[in-house]
């Protein structure tokens, strides 16, 4: 059985990764609006992966005697800039993301909540790969990015660094 301050930090979380998954849906959808396709498609790939984090916790908390909550989710901005501007605020949100889950985890340890401290580990391994392959991405962005992905298969990204342009200019975008 759950700790009500357990539960409810856990029930925070499932508000959090529907956030997350209703943010990558309107990026994606802001992405195809511009012509972006591979990249809408690897967001709309991530908008399910953070409904499935979702769903895992959902699932936790009921499965531990506890009741989750579904409450209503905030509307994500539907404009984002450019690719690079928007590549940041998936940064800046799975940073935001990943302090919360170090929250759960050190609220397991003063609750004595070995049994959810053992399973938030999930999410904590998640993250660091989540920020690492968002870090990879922007870092490319300093020269020339595009994607191809297809959902439940994978992504393919091919980048051209600032140097390979400067040599064969600007019509040289994509061989
Ligand atoms: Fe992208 O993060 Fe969920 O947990």
């Amino acid at each position: 059985m759950l700790a009500k301050k357990v539960e409810d930090i856990l029930n925070i979380q499932v508000d959090k990764e529907g956030y997350s998954s209703h943010l990558y849906l309107a990026m994606a959808s802001w992405a195809e609006n511009e012509g972006l396709g591979g990249i809408a498609e690897w967001l709309y790939a991530q908008a399910e992966e953070e409904r499935m984090h979702m769903l895992k916790l959902v699932r936790y908390i009921n499965e531990r005697d506890g009741h989750a909550k579904i409450a209503a989710v905030k509307e994500p901005s539907s404009t984002f800039g450019s690719v690079k501007e928007m590549f940041d605020k998936v940064l800046e949100h799975e940073r935001f993301i990943t302090a919360s889950i170090n929250d759960i985890v050190k609220l397991c340890m003063t609750e004595n909540d070995y049994t959810t401290h053992n399973w938030i580990q999930w999410f904590v391994t998640e993250q660091i790969e989540e920020e690492a392959s968002v870090k990879a991405l922007i870092d490319k962005l300093g020269g020339d990015l595009w994607c191809e992905s297809t959902l439940g298969a994978g992504a393919c990204f091919s980048f051209r660094l600032p140097a390979y342009q400067e040599e064969h200019g600007e019509g040289n975008k994509h061989p």
